[in-house]
């Protein structure tokens, strides 16, 4: 099986059921954490962006949209690019620059990307990944298919030209695309309410006569439903939606942030409602998972994590030949 049957197998388990969600998120989550000890280990060069308490919003969108959707995410995409199906060892191998990455370790950890399963590479400008979702809708209309286009991005990056540039081209053309807004209350190190005057972004679709809706971004369960709506009204030829996602990220922006400007307590009140405990807990109520059936999940997962760091760490660099290798330069010179 190659490389990409993997991935896209993986994004069909997601349609199987509530389990297979919450078992992603688990993954998610415990990637993220591997990332971290393997940065403080000293095997990632740079930085890396932790999405860790946003994994219901990664896991959501995966099971709304088709394989053949394209997404654009952003440098912290680590979680988008799982859900969408990339196996651990394709993510984590990236990040710590292996050839067995999904770029074979010559982007890093912000530059994910698997067409197969319409991962558009992720973006480290803010902003950029907007435009190019909404060109991959207006690729889709052209070309006459029903598939769509999502763009994800931050709260922050609501305030820069190409977002609102994208949302009028979008609307005024109809494109088949969703802008998904994961608001997480800071933008680096700026909360929101100091540099955004609205507090929901969602009101900015009034702008552009589009739907402006928001959701609870830590219930995988409702966002997979928001998008579902968004992604059937794309289809349906009737334009782009803009689905603001409330969330919380729980580590500081980069790896030298410790989030010390957030206000006492915050980190807590969202953690009461994370994301993991509350589709874990839903399982529980109706009967769909017990405690072992959770703990076996766990375990499975702590496991597969760990197999993938092992084959990431017997993975070589990318060879020094390799440096040239996409680098385009014009013929005549
Ligand atoms: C065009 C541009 N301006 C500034 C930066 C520096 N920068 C990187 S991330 C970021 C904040 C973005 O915040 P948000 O959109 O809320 O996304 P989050 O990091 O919270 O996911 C900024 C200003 C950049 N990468 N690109
Ligand atoms: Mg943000």
């Amino acid at each position: 099986m190659s490389a990409d049957d993997v991935s896209l197998k993986r994004r069909q388990a997601l349609q199987d059921g509530p389990v297979q969600r919450l078992e992603r998120m688990m993954e998610i989550r415990r990637v993220e954490e591997s990332v971290l000890e393997l940065f403080n280990d000293g095997y990632v060069r740079g930085s890396t962006h932790l999405a860790i308490g946003q994994e219901a919003v990664a896991v959501g969108l995966a099971a709304a949209a088709r394989p053949t959707d394209m997404v654009a995410c952003t440098y912290r995409g680590h979680g988008t690019a799982l859900a969408l199906g990339l196996p651990p060892e394709a993510v984590i191998g990236e990040i710590c620059g292996r050839q067995v990455g999904c770029t074979d370790g010559l982007g890093g950890s912000m530059h994910l990307v698997e067409p197969d399963v319409g991962l558009l590479p992720t973006f480290a400008i803010v902003g950029a990944g907007i435009p190019v979702a909404t060109g991959a809708a207006l690729t889709a209309w052209v070309r006459g298919t029903d598939d769509a286009a999502v763009a994800v991005f931050g709260d922050g990056t609501a305030n820069i030209g190409a977002f609102h540039e994208s949302l009028n081209m979008a609307a005024t053309m109809k494109l088949p695309v969703v802008f998904l807004c994961e608001n997480n209350l800071y933008g680096e190190y700026s909360r929101i309410d100091r540099t955004t005057p609205v507090a929901d972004i969602a009101d900015r679709a009034a702008a552009y006569a589009m739907p402006g809706v928001v959701v609870d971004g830590q219930d995988v369960d409702a966002v997979t439903a928001a998008i579902g709506e968004a992604l059937a009204r794309a289809r349906a030829g009737e334009g782009p939606t803009l689905v603001e996602a409330k969330t919380y990220r729980y580590s500081g922006h980069s790896r030298t942030d410790a989030g010390a400007y957030r206000p006492d307590g915050e980190l807590d009140q969202w953690k009461q409602r994370d994301p993991i405990e509350l589709g874990t807990a839903r399982l529980l109520e109706s009967g769909i998972a017990t405690q072992e059936d959770v703990a076996a999940l766990e375990a499975s997962v702590a496991e597969r994590v760990q197999a993938a760091v092992d084959i990431v760490l017997a993975s070589p660099h990318p060879d020094e030949t390799e440096i040239l290798r996409h680098v385009l330069a014009p013929a005549n010179r």
